[in-house]
């Protein structure tokens, strides 16, 4: 009896170590498949609660690279029957053929994350960072683009994006930035083409930044609705956003202008 009962009080102690170890911080989970049948491919990266830095790049069609300052990759490809598990801070795949479309979708949950992405052509990039202060990164070539940040004083950049010289024609086709709650910046620096371009700041004390520099422009051929929400909101470079004017402009919520 008295064996049992320390046998007991052992358990108990090892189940909760096995469970701290179950949930290390920075689990990024990513999962990238081919349906060669149909030619569409899709990637998703899932983190957790707590801080993910996440990067994506497509240097070329048939290259992908994942890199993460923390946790654990996980890449499937079911083209090539491919499965790698590591816990390496950097996974860098390459000879894996992309199909086009290609949709991203980015999920990292709580905390302060950073998601970078860049190069390549996405029908769809989704990014949701959600709570937590976040800092988003977008440098593509695509038709959808939506990032939404959550709560937090988060920080978007889009630079250069709908800008390259791979052989796909046409702007962004819809562009839609949410902010949320928090004081947050939103930057558009260097050339950006959209053809709609939607930013909501939200709740907070939010920046919108344009891109003084000299050769710096945007295009918006469609529309463009950006607005600055509840807060004292600033708009910077005003004339980034203004010097190029789209057929449909609506420009709000900002009580200071620069
Ligand atoms: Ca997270
Ligand atoms: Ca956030
Ligand atoms: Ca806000």
């Amino acid at each position: 009896m008295v064996r049992r009962s320390t046998s007991s009080t052992r358990a108990r102690l090892s189940v909760t170590q096995l469970e701290a170890r179950d949930v290390p911080a920075g689990i990024v989970a990513l999962e990238a498949v081919n349906l060669h049948e149909v030619g569409r491919s899709f990637l998703y990266l899932t983190g957790d609660n707590h801080d993910n830095h996440v990067r994506v790049e497509l240097p070329t069609p048939n290259q992908i690279v994942v890199s993460s300052d923390t946790g654990l990759l996980r890449y499937y490809d079911d083209l090539q029957g491919a499965y790698v598990l590591t816990a390496e801070p950097l996974v860098f795949v390459t000879n894996v053929m992309f199909h086009y479309p290609l949709e991203c979708i980015v999920q990292t949950g709580y905390g302060d994350d950073a998601v970078q992405v860049s190069g390549g052509f996405f029908e769809l990039l989704q990014i949701d960072t959600d709570n937590g202060n976040d800092r988003v990164d977008v440098g593509i070539w695509g038709q959808d683009l939506r990032v939404n940040t959550g709560n937090g004083n988060d920080s978007v950049v889009l630079q250069n994006c709908g800008v390259t010289d791979v052989p796909f024609t046409g702007p962004l086709d819809a562009a839609l930035i949410l902010t949320g709650s928090g004081d947050d910046r939103l930057a558009l620096m260097g050339v950006n083409r959209f053809n709609y371009l939607q930013a909501f700041l939200e709740q907070g004390n939010d920046v919108l930044a344009g891109d003084a520099t000299v050769g710096s422009s945007l295009s918006c051929e469609a529309g463009m609705l950006l607005n600055g929400g509840t807060g004292d909101d600033r708009l910077i470079a005003a004339d980034y956003f203004t010097a190029s004017l789209p057929p449909i402009v609506y420009l709000d919520g900002f009580e200071e202008v620069d």
